[in-house]
């Protein structure tokens, strides 16, 4: 019985193995690498960093520092942080086309931030 107990697990392990991995809640990133979180901190009327390079499949996570209130504009930012105001929230994207993008707190004139997705 033992023995029988045995190979049944081995059977098990065996049809484990040979099952594909769970699939990925978001689409695979490009390497491994690309799928690390950089973070820009949104602080009194700048953007720190205030330009990026980044790749594809890359995170960019803002978040709201300092004491004034921003909004914030750009690819893939939801309406609801372009206004009015948005104070203490982080936001957190995936770069998923190459390009130029220009993010913007209409708030302050001349808070922009500038990623490149290569
Ligand atoms: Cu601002």
């Amino acid at each position: 019985m033992a023995r029988l107990a045995v190979v049944v697990i081995a059977a098990l392990a065996a049809a484990a193995l040979a099952l594909p991995a769970a699939a990925p809640a978001a689409p695979a990133a490009p390497t491994a690498a690309a799928a690390a979180t950089t973070t820009v901190q949104l602080e009194d009327s700048i953007f720190a960093p205030a330009t990026l390079s980044l790749r594809r499949g890359a995170r960019l996570r803002f978040v709201w520092a300092g004491t004034f209130a921003h909004n914030l504009t750009g690819r893939g930012v939801p309406r609801s942080y372009a206004t009015p105001r948005v104070r203490a929230r982080t936001l957190t994207l995936t770069l998923r086309r190459a390009g130029t993008f220009k993010y913007l707190c209409t708030l302050h004139s001349g808070m922009a931030l500038r990623v490149r997705v290569r």
